[in-house]
């Protein structure tokens, strides 16, 4: 019997190519900065797959970040190529990082596109080799003036044009948006390429999966307590107890729960009264990604995509996942 060999082969660029043509006004600069992604992804892939080889890759700098939090070697090496690679691609002209204080101003002539950017989410789980990710989002700036503003990055998450996430794991996807559905490619290391795997990936409406740091469980608010424990109550007709699953690495927590269904939650605790994650680069992405995959995302009052950012670095609780888990939530609030 004659071998069937697959050459329908999409890579990244080739995706980004096709769906560029759809749209005759399309200048090329969204496509630009989207490869960018991929190339310092592919960067930052190679040098976590050698972690645990280069010593001076594993652990602690020493330094703290803007949000008090420990700065890993991995941090900054993730920050360093993704904004590197924007500057060389020329398309963008402003970054807010996790790892950075202040905006990033890049002064490039007819750049249109702005990035918020978590370069290394997860990264206290590198030392152990467990999957970690990037998260990036992509604006369009407002201000006409020469030089991006401040008010470029604080856009409400309705208006970005692209999110999506790198995962770092037993194989290394990007997952991304452009507001036209949700695809995902896989890295084959063999050519150095992102290749098509998920097209057009849409959530479970369902889910028997529920991801929170129980730890905090007396700290959330009373209406989260509530479902936790209806969640991991004994009810067979309703299939539960749900399961509980969590890698304290968002993007791998979003991304089980973006293929398999179920709910994530990161509510207030004492220590983050205003939750742990943050909305520029965190939530916002993550929220784009996962309605658009058919699921639900709030922070228990509103769509996360509609708050109104007011601070680089502001955080805000975040509930998301399939559509029915996050409404059965809600009912909790009443
Ligand atoms: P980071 O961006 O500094 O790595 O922190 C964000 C991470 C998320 O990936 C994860 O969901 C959360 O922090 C885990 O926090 P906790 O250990 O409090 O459960
Ligand atoms: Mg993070």
């Amino acid at each position: 019997m004659a071998t069937v060999i697959n050459t329908n082969l999409t890579t990244l660029n080739g995706f980004i190519n096709i769906q560029e043509r759809k749209y005759p006004a399309a200048t090329g600069n969204l496509s630009g900065l989207l490869r960018s992604v991929g190339l310092a992804a592919k960067i930052v892939n190679r040098e976590l797959t050698m972690a645990g080889l280069a010593e001076d890759m594993m652990g602690e700098t020493g330094e703290t970040n803007v949000q008090g939090e420990n700065v890993k070697h991995m941090d900054v090496f993730a920050n360093e190529h993704f904004i590197a690679a924007f500057k060389r691609g020329r398309r963008c002209c402003g970054i807010v990082s996790e790892e950075q204080d202040d905006m990033v101003v890049i002064d490039e002539e007819g750049a249109q596109y702005l990035v918020c950017i978590d370069p290394l989410d997860g990264s206290s789980n590198i030392d152990v080799n467990i999957p970690v990710g990037t998260i990036f989002s992509i604006y369009k700036r407002i201000s006409k003036d020469c030089l991006v503003t401040k008010e470029d990055f604080l856009q409400p998450g309705t208006k970005q044009i692209a999110a999506g996430y790198v995962i770092y794991s037993s194989s290394t996807m990007i997952v991304y948006t452009t507001g036209d559905g949700v695809n995902g490619f896989t890295l084959d290391p063999a050519i150095g390429e992102f290749c098509l795997s998920h097209p057009n990936m849409q959530m479970p409406a369902d889910g028997k999966i529920v991801s929170c740091n129980l730890s905090y469980k007396s700290e959330f608010p009373d209406f989260i307590q509530r479902y936790v424990d209806y969640s991991f109550e004994h009810d067979k007709a309703s299939q539960r107890p749900y399961n509980l699953r969590y890698v304290g690495s968002m993007v791998a927590d979003i991304h089980r729960t973006l293929l398999k269904g179920g709910i994530f939650l990161y509510p207030p605790t004492t220590d983050s009264p205003k939750g742990k994650l943050r909305l520029l680069y965190e939530c916002n992405p993550i929220s784009f990604i996962i309605e658009q995959a058919g699921g639900a995302s709030t922070n228990g009052k509103q769509r996360i995509l509609e708050m109104d950012p007011t601070s680089f670095h502001e955080r805000t609780p975040i509930y998301c996942g399939s559509k029915n888990m996050v409404e059965q939530m809600l009912m909790m609030h009443n």
